[in-house]
């Protein structure tokens, strides 16, 4: 039996959040974007998504080619390009979150990622990591270094390719892997989010749509 991913409803409180965040290193927020918001993003980044090609134009590592995927779109630089994304990287939830983990280890954090992404029909599973593996160079142990949301644009489906998770495995040494029976997938309704911790194991799923 896949491992349990905690469901939240939008009214929860970012006290609430923080306490799953901080056991289970991962959480679904239902309906946290109202349906308004929802439409707005969409409409940003379906403009953003008809200008992208699928797959990585300019991999600084060729492992990346593949992390990256064949057939998804991935396009950053978010803010710039639009206004309900600002706004909804600045949820109430999320920020509350980020100052939570974040700030008893230092004085300020950035954004540092904020991506589209859109699973193309046959896309292989990714890779499962932990985003915190980007710095590699920073001394263990590590405190909490990245706060994260993924938000679903549209239903995500073990078929269309919902993020794979590994609930606790925040908590692991780095170089323990997960097992098949410890992974489960953050199955959920568009204007739905998945928090998770840059310490936890995820990776998108495999897609095997045809549209
Ligand atoms: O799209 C997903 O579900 C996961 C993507 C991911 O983990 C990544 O690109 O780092
Ligand atoms: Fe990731």
């Amino acid at each position: 039996m896949a491992p349990r991913l905690e469901r939240l409803t939008g009214s929860a409180t970012s006290t609430e959040l923080c306490e799953i965040l901080g056991r289970d290193g991962a959480v679904i927020v239902e309906g946290v974007l109202t349906a308004e918001q929802l439409g707005s993003l969409n409409a940003d980044l379906d403009r953003v998504a008809s200008v992208t090609a699928p797959g990585l134009r300019h991999p600084s590592h060729e492992d990346m080619i593949e992390f990256y995927g064949h057939s998804t779109i991935r396009r950053d630089g978010l803010p710039a390009k639009s206004p309900a994304f600002v706004e909804t990287m600045l949820l109430p939830l999320l920020c509350e979150a980020a100052d939570y983990f974040l700030l008893p280890n230092c004085e300020d954090y950035l954004l540092n990622t904020g991506q589209l992404i859109q699973i193309g029909p046959g896309e292989t599973a990714q890779m499962l990591h932990r985003d915190e593996d980007a710095w590699q160079e920073f001394p263990a142990p590590r405190p909490p270094l990245q706060v994260e949301a993924m938000f679903a644009l549209t239903d995500f489906t073990s078929a269309n390719g919902a993020t794979r998770v590994v609930p606790g495995s925040h908590r692991w040494p780095l170089d323990r892997e997960a097992m098949p029976g410890e992974i489960t997938q953050a199955e959920m309704k568009a204007g739905s989010a998945l928090f998770y911790l840059g310490s936890a194991i995820h990776g998108d799923g495999c897609s095997t749509t045809t549209d």
